[in-house]
């Protein structure tokens, strides 16, 4: 008997309450526990009617994705759902918090919805790589119609109690304990004599033109294919009796489980909460976080800045005169319009955040009580350590002293002080207060009550943070040199920048390498070649012919030519014809004679870069394990999410082979092409990088 759902009795109502912390996953035990009860109710001498409600924070997150990948086991959720619309007595599900997934499934299978006002719903599967797989694509659409289902389906997106009110989803909303609300309603419904609903009655949606619809989803996938099928399966629900829906979808859903994109997102899924689960910080206390000091109010300082301000902490920020004060506070103003705007604050929150939560300062003293101080100055040692040396003067004893760096050494900053051990390393990606991605970079000396005072901070901006040692590039950047790199060499031997972005943009990137290039400004790429030329090894193959357009101040986007060439107003750039006559010059200078490449090399040679250096970074300690390095990736670089990161797309490769890879390579650089010591050793023990992951979480 499983004792996840509890049943009560209330007059001639029965409760069937679900019992699954945190958030009722329909685990097997809790889709056991429905049969039961269902039974019993039916059973009950008088019910007339049942309500489902679940305990806790939520009413159902859905079906257990621990169970992903595993065999199947019974009862299923769609025999569990179409039990409960078959029951003979009235069904009322009653909503709140989250009812996600199969939680929506549940309860669309019954014959009538009431929901918290801050409820939201949603069918969020084709974020795990999966359609909806328990009568969702059929019932849904049969209370929506099917323009909206789909748009509900094919985004995953959540659906907020008034809207789902509005579009059929819910029958109700109304405030309360939701058992209390579920069982006012059944007997409102009763007493009116209302009869069971089940949707599966209900008229089959309306036929619309499946293969655009079909052609249009897939696109905007790029590359990822569960949304696309999720079209196919309410085609199902338009066009075939509700029984044979099921099976059509339940046939999707099942092959899509076979997929690599699943595995590569149920892998994103869970690695973006356990990156933050630190056993070393397992109850550090961090320290207070209330009003935090900024330095540099720049692109990124005012980001920041933003980011803490949306976050309800107090902002001082400090620039050096009155006119760059004030462009910093339009900055930060632009930003928190940017985000009144994209409705992510009321108009209220707006103008506190700006009228009393932000103090701009010309006067270090400002910084005398704050807790934490982030500098986001120009990136030169020497202007760091002056910085930090009058922080170190200024700043409370206790009080957090952070760099965002992307590279600089935070050793050698925090030695700059007479209190190394409250120096850390916070580097926010641009823009900071939307980019989710944090790395969290922990000298030598950093004590780890600052380390858990990061991760707060991170946590309360609402980043995914990443721990990260002290190296140049730290993890995420440090990588991309590498398979920047890679790309730099294949356009040497003759693939050109234009077709190596568009074999990495089919592959799944927003955007290819050189594009990337032209919207950070070629001139950063120009200062970092020449800030490592002197400690160059003689054999590293570093590409000239883009510094020769440099020299011509063509730094990309910002000049209107780089890579590619962009006219105002218009989106995106077309090639740019000046780049292969630069590469043909610098090819007749080394004396190579151009090949082609096919995209399927590109894209092996480009990843195959990225695991190997990704693999050197996990093996020296700079990342504690590969999931880490993933979820930079995907949360600082864009990469394709249906893949997991570059880590979990190399498990799914097979190791060996990008390891004989590699090898094959090395033989035209050995310098450029060592493989990773960590690479080797998990091939010969025959392991795969996600061995390494449940190993560090034991
Ligand atoms: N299954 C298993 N564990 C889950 C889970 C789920 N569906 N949802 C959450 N957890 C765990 C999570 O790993 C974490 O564990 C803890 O609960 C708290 O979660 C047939 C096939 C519900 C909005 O995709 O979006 O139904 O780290 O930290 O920020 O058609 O969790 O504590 O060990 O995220 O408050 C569809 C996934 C499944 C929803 C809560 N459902 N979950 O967010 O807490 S597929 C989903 C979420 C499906 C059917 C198909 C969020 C949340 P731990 P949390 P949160």
């Amino acid at each position: 008997m499983s004792d996840k759902v509890a049943y009560s009795r209330h007059g001639d109502i029965a409760v069937l309450r679900i019992q699954n912390p945190p958030v009722n996953a329909l685990s097997q035990d809790v889709r056991a526990g429905l049969l039961q009860t269902l039974m019993q109710a039916e059973a009950d001498e008088g019910v007339k009617a049942v309500v489902i409600v679940g305990e806790g924070r939520a009413f159902i997150a859905g079906a257990d994705i621990k169970e992903f990948g595993k065999q199947p086991l019974e009862p299923y959720l769609p025999d569990v759902c179409n039990r409960i619309e078959a029951l003979p007595l009235i069904v009322v599900a009653s909503m709140h918090g989250v009812s996600l997934g199969g939680g929506l499934e549940i309860a669309l299978s019954a014959h009538y919805r009431v929901a918290q006002p801050s409820a939201r719903v949603g069918l969020p599967e084709v974020h795990l790589g999966l359609i909806p797989g328990a009568t969702g694509t059929q019932r849904l659409p049969r209370l929506t119609g099917t323009e909206k289902a789909i748009d509900v389906i094919t985004t995953g997106r959540q659906v907020k109690a008034a809207e789902a009110l509005e579009l059929g989803i819910i029958d109700k909303v109304s405030e309360g304990d939701p058992e209390a609300v579920g069982l006012a309603y059944a007997q409102d419904l009763l007493d009116s004599g209302a009869a069971r609903r089940p949707v599966s009655e209900l008229d089959p949606p309306a036929a619309i033109d499946w293969d655009a619809t079909y052609e249009a989803v897939l696109k905007k996938g790029r590359g990822q294919i569960s949304p696309a099928e999720a079209v196919r399966a309410v085609q199902a629900a338009a066009e075939l009796p509700f029984d044979e829906g099921v099976k059509a979808e339940r046939k999707i859903f099942m092959d899509l489980m076979q997929t690599d994109q699943r595995q590569g997102m149920i892998h994103a899924f869970f690695s973006e909460r356990a990156v933050g689960n630190l056993p070393e910080l397992k109850g550090v206390e961090p320290r207070t976080l209330q009003s935090i000091g900024v330095i540099g109010g720049g692109t990124m300082g005012a980001g920041i800045a933003t980011a803490c301000l949306l976050a309800e902490m107090n902002v001082v920020l400090i620039e050096m005169s009155d006119e760059a004060a004030k462009a910093a506070k339009e900055r930060i103003a632009g930003n928190l319009a940017g985000a009144l705007k994209r409705g992510k604050i009321s108009q209220e929150k707006h103008d506190n955040l700006l009228t009393i939560a932000l103090e701009v300062s010309q006067s270090y003293d400002s910084l005398k009580d704050v807790d934490l101080v982030i500098e986001a100055v120009f990136e030169e040692m020497s202007v760091k350590k002056e910085v930090f040396g009058k922080l170190d003067a200024v700043c409370k004893p206790g009080c957090v002293l952070a760099s965002n760096t992307s590279y600089l050494d935070v050793d050698e900053i925090a030695a700059s002080t007479t209190r190394p051990e409250d120096v850390i390393g916070l580097h926010f990606f641009s823009p900071a207060h939307v980019m989710k991605l944090l790395e969290v970079v922990v000298a030598d000396k950093t004590a780890i009550d600052v380390v858990a005072t990061g991760f707060a901070l991170g946590k309360a901006l609402g980043k995914i943070c990443v721990r990260a040692g002290v190296c140049d590039g730290f993890i995420g950047n440090r990588i991309l040199a590498v398979y920047r790199d890679a790309a730099g060499h294949m356009v040497l031997d003759g693939a050109s920048p234009f077709q190596i972005d568009k074999a990495l943009v089919d592959f799944g990137f927003a955007m290819g390498p050189f594009a990337v290039s032209d919207l950070a400004g070629l001139d950063i790429g120009w200062a970092t070649r020449k800030r490592k030329a002197p400690h160059r090894h003689p054999e590293e193959r570093v590409p000239t012919y883009i510094d020769r357009l440099c020299e011509q101040g063509h730094f990309g986007q910002k000049t209107g030519e780089g890579y590619y060439v962009y006219e105002k107003g218009k989106r995106g750039g077309t090639p740019n014809p000046k780049i292969m006559e630069l590469v043909k010059a610098e090819q007749q200078e080394l004396g190579i004679t151009p090949r082609d490449f096919s995209d399927e090399e590109i894209v092996r040679r480009y990843m195959c870069a990225m695991v190997n250096e990704a693999a050197k970074v996990v093996g020296e300690g700079i990342a504690k394990r590969p999931l880490d390095v993933d979820m930079v990736l995907l949360f600082g670089y864009g990469f394709p999410r249906y893949w997991g990161g570059p880590m979990k797309w190399a498990d799914i490769q097979g190791l060996p082979n990008i390891l004989a890879d590699i090898e094959g390579y090395a033989k035209e650089d050995a310098w450029f092409w060592q493989p990773a010591p960590l690479l080797k050793q998990l091939v010969a023990e025959g392991r795969t990088f996600d061995d390494l992951n449940k190993d560090a979480s034991k």
